[in-house]
């Protein structure tokens, strides 16, 4: 029998996903669940064959320089992979792939959440009831906007905006859509396609980011782009923190010119944003778009097949570079 291959774990992935591990590889975890630091990614390389980082480990070019080259692999345990420099790790030679698919429905449920309780007043509701603050009523107490027949934009429509389009469809909200590429008739069930963000913000009484943090979406909603929103629009962010100036979001949120929004992620994470928290019409979550059992489960295997091909010579099924 050769040698198992060796592997460092960062983060305490779902125990099926560890026991799998355990059982074909040689496993390093860092039971503490801390996020790898630069020093700990360039110090493992040199003892493990592969890696299962998430969102948390950083491989910038600066790491990725100093990787020792018995590491093959970066098979990342999350679908987002701005936290690695492709072309660094193309150049090194490092094969690196993603978890797509398997949490796009678990991340589009954290997207209707957030628009859910961005639009009735969840975190105002559920201070008063929990509070004991709850004496009065009136016709016009805690009214909120509504989702049914209104018109939701998604800028993105990959994986998880499709899979939010179609809980959105059967809200019976009218869709609308950015993407670099306009999807096919059978795959837009009567989405209309917008060949610019700036058109589709006018129309969107809901907005909901579904994009990668890419160079060119750094921002992506800012000021001027707020502004193109209808009066009283609800922002929602399950993406990334990066694509959202989110001091203009405060702004138009100070101004009432955004009515509310929800957001998953935030510029700094962990930590978020506390100036958002003065805001009680802001439904915040800390990163929790794919955190379910079966999703976390899904994300490990999935990574381990990645792995699995790889090591058998054959091409990984989520290979980015
Ligand atoms: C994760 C994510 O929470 O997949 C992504 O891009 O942001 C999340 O699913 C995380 O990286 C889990 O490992």
């Amino acid at each position: 029998m050769p040698d198992k291959k060796v592997l460092w774990i960062p983060r305490r992935l779902s125990d099926a996903t560890l026991a799998r591990a355990r059982r074909d590889y040689d496993v390093i975890v860092n039971e503490a669940d801390t996020p790898g630091t630069a020093e700990e990614i360039i110090a493992m390389s040199a003892k493990v064959d592969g890696m299962i980082p998430c969102h948390s480990e950083h491989f910038s070019a600066e790491v990725v320089a100093n990787l020792n080259p018995r590491l093959k692999i970066v098979a990342n345990h999350s679908v987002g992979v701005d936290h690695c420099d492709l072309a660094a790790l193309k150049a090194a030679g490092i094969v690196v792939t993603n978890t797509p698919d398997v949490l796009s429905d678990a991340t589009a449920e954290i997207a209707m959440l957030l628009m859910l309780g961005a639009a009735r007043h969840a975190v105002a509701g559920d201070r008063i009831v929990r509070q004991g603050q709850w004496d009065s009523w009136s016709p016009s107490f805690m009214v909120g906007k509504q989702m049914t027949g209104a018109r939701l934009g998604i800028v993105g429509m990959g994986r998880v905006g499709r899979a939010f389009a179609a809980k959105a469809r059967g809200f019976d909200m009218e869709i609308h859509y950015h993407n670099r590429t306009r999807l096919a008739p059978d795959e837009e069930h009567g989405a209309v396609f917008h060949p610019d963000v700036e058109s589709l913000l006018e129309v969107a009484d809901f907005l909901s980011l579904h994009c990668p943090a890419t160079p060119d979406t750094a921002n992506l909603l800012n000021a001027t782009r707020l502004a193109r929103l209808p009066e009283g629009a609800v922002v929602v962010n399950t993406a990334r923190g990066a694509l959202i100036d989110e001091d203009a979001l405060l702004a138009a949120l100070k101004s009432g010119h955004v009515a509310a929004a929800g957001l998953d992620c935030f510029k700094v994470e962990p930590g978020g944003n506390a100036a958002f928290a003065a805001h009680e019409n802001v439904f915040m979550l800390p990163h929790i778009g794919s955190a379910t059992r079966a999703t976390r489960d899904a994300m490990g295997f999935r990574a381990l097949d990645n792995l699995d091909a790889y090591f058998a010579g054959q091409e990984p099924g989520d290979r980015l570079v």
